[in-house]
């Protein structure tokens, strides 16, 4: 991406708020892996389109897998704009691709922010299936969304009010330090010890650096992880991305029932 990401991204919400005939946001959401069921219960879809349409948002590979923008309106009357599917940082494309939903949610007018994804767990108790309150995270990547000396406040990246305000909806949720790493590939036992080691729960490979980019734009996140399996060295089995696909399948009403739950409280 050669041209500045913050025109890019009001491009993009220029054109989202002119083709979907939504001129301002109050929320975005961002579906990860094992949340295809979490925009079910929001509200009344108002408009979609294919994210691949969008200024600074790629073509799928395949026409029609690629990632949807959706504008619903909640029971309480706000707008919410989720986006199916994000970019990964492994894509090698650089953090720009990677934070463009986030930027152009905040140019269109967003000032919350829901960060969904599904990980590995390293606590036995969280069995796949389990959603958990991300507390802080740990960035991995080595890199960073922002550019130049920007130094970004992140003492309270996940905000403590709406991990609250997540467990009037679901008192049962709980909450963990994400570790990012790289990817695609999952991490070794070791890796995995090193991550509990340094203070992680949760381990994936997204989110952190749609966080930081949040921040800057002063957006206030909630970041909710699936875990869909044992991380490596922690369960029984070796990692298939089958299992992901049936925990979510199976976390399906709960995750759609919190989500729906969390909007229409804010
Ligand atoms: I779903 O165990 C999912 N995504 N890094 N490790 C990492 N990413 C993941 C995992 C996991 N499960």
């Amino acid at each position: 991406m050669s041209e500045d990401p913050k025109e890019l991204a009001g491009a993009a919400a220029e054109y989202a708020a002119s083709v979907l005939s939504v001129p301002t946001i109050d929320i975005a959401l961002v579906l990860g892996s094992g949340w295809s069921s979490g925009a079910d219960e929001l509200g009344e879809t108002i408009g979609e389109l294919e994210l691949g349409d969008v200024p600074g948002f790629s073509k799928p590979v395949v026409s029609g897998h690629g990632g949807r923008l959706l504008a619903i309106r909640t029971q309480t009357g706000k707008v919410a704009a989720v986006f199916t599917g994000r970019t990964h940082y492994y894509e090698g494309r650089g953090t720009d691709p990677v934070v463009h939903g986030v930027r152009t949610a905040a140019a269109w007018g967003a000032d919350t922010m829901v960060l969904t994804n599904g990980c590995g767990g390293l606590n036995p108790a969280w069995t796949p299936g389990t959603p958990v309150l991300i507390s802080d995270h740990i960035n991995l990547t080595g890199d960073s969304p922002l550019h130049g000396a920007t130094f970004v406040d992140l003492t309270e990246a996940y905000s403590k009010r709406l991990r609250d305000l997540a467990r009037t909806v679901d008192p049962d949720l709980p909450e963990g330090v994400y570790v990012q790493f790289r990817g695609p590939h999952y991490e070794t036992p070791a890796e995995v010890r090193m991550a509990g080691i340094i203070g992680g729960d949760l381990v994936g490979m997204s989110t952190t650096l749609e966080t930081i980019a949040a921040r800057e734009a002063g957006l206030e996140v909630l970041g909710i992880s699936l875990v869909t399996n044992a991380a490596a060295g922690m369960g029984a089995a070796d990692l298939d991305h089958s299992e992901v696909l049936e925990a979510g399948k199976a976390a399906g009403p709960r995750l759609a029932a919190l989500l729906a739950g969390i909007v229409n409280t804010l």
